[in-house]
């Protein structure tokens, strides 16, 4: 079935329902400066490319670094968050990945193959830090995949209403996610990720509630140029891929070992020894009874299954890290 453009002033011709056809309309002008990146827009891009390759560096130095696992992880999320981001910055930069609308304005679909990558990376990372545990870790990841693709399909869209339905979609499926991270994960925090994650979870809220702002000015509304779009999206990625990550794997890197659902307090001194513990599972595995696994005979008994080089000590000290 195909619906007359007349229904939607300022288009001519003919396109399916979807209206996703990529066709010139009677305002198609791919020459007028508004529509296209010039050499501002070039030069946010490679700017922002900058940061990503510089951050990336430094997360895999961290990575090295990392005394660890936990910390390691968080470390080589955030190298392929900024390498992804790099990839997608030196496509546009180079004046690629996008397509024209009916109106001649470049339409990056890169930004989105960034973000579908990224954004459930980012959220994996604060899932972690939660310990929100594998469920509602891949619940949040697949709303967030639907809400980047709904972006991406608004903004390939002709027509103006798919657009803002497509934009109304990827709305409702943000606010579940709002609610997860502004609230439920909270109940997975302990003492030492409290502050950690109450800082980034904020931070990550309101940056990315500047996000759908910025799109319906950019890709959906066409209200900004393109020039300003690389600008203002270099500025929220640079913010949410580089300083977001820089505060968790170095500004709170000393909470990182509790992440991920803490469970280490069964051995108080376990903390003390990062060389023997790369992560909390390890250490539940070793010293949980078996009644934690739910009071199988199979389990080892609590007693003796001290692992070496722990003391049984009482001392909670955080983690050098
Ligand atoms: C879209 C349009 C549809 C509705 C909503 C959106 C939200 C996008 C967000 C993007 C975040 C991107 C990040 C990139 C990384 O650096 C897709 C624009 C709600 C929140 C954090």
């Amino acid at each position: 079935m195909s619906y007359n453009y007349n229904a939607n002033p300022g288009i001519v011709g003919v396109v399916p329902a979807g209206g996703s056809i990529i066709s010139p309309g009677p305002n198609y002008d791919p020459t007028a400066q508004v529509n296209n990146t010039n050499a501002p827009g070039i030069a946010f891009l490679w700017i922002a490319f900058g940061f990503m390759v510089f951050s990336a560096g430094a997360f895999f130095i961290s990575a090295i670094r990392s005394r660890t696992e936990k910390i390691r992880k968080f470390s080589v999320v955030n190298v392929i968050i900024c390498s992804i981001a790099a990839t997608a910055y030196m496509s546009m930069a180079f004046q690629q990945g996008y397509v024209r609308k009916e109106n001649g304005r470049q339409f990056y679909y890169a930004r989105y193959i960034d973000w579908v990558f990224t954004t459930p990376l980012l959220l994996f990372e604060l899932a972690s830090l939660a310990g929100a545990g594998t469920t509602l870790t891949a619940l949040i990841i697949v709303l967030d995949v639907i809400m980047i693709i709904t972006g991406l399909f608004g903004g390939l869209s002709v027509r103006r209403g798919p657009t803002w339905v497509w934009f109304g979609m990827g709305c409702l499926a943000f606010l579940p996610i709002f609610y997860l991270i502004a609230i439920h994960y909270r109940k997975f925090l302990n003492d030492h990720t409290k502050r950690a994650y109450t800082v980034q979870s904020f931070w990550l809220i309101g940056l990315w509630l500047i996000y759908p702002i910025a799109w319906g000015l950019t890709d959906g509304g066409y209200i900004i140029s393109v020039d300003y779009q690389h600008l203002w999206f270099a500025i929220l990625d640079v913010l949410a891929k580089c300083v977001f990550g820089a505060f968790t794997v170095f500004l709170f890197r000393s909470a990182l070992p509790y992440s991920e659902g803490y469970i280490a307090d069964t051995i108080p001194d376990a903390p003390n020894h990062p060389e023997i513990f790369h992560n909390d599972r390890e250490i539940a595995a070793i010293a949980l009874p078996a009644s934690a696994y739910g009071g199988s005979k199979m389990g080892r008994k609590a007693s003796t299954n001290k692992p070496p080089g722990v003391s049984p000590a009482s001392n909670s000290k955080p983690m050098a890290v």
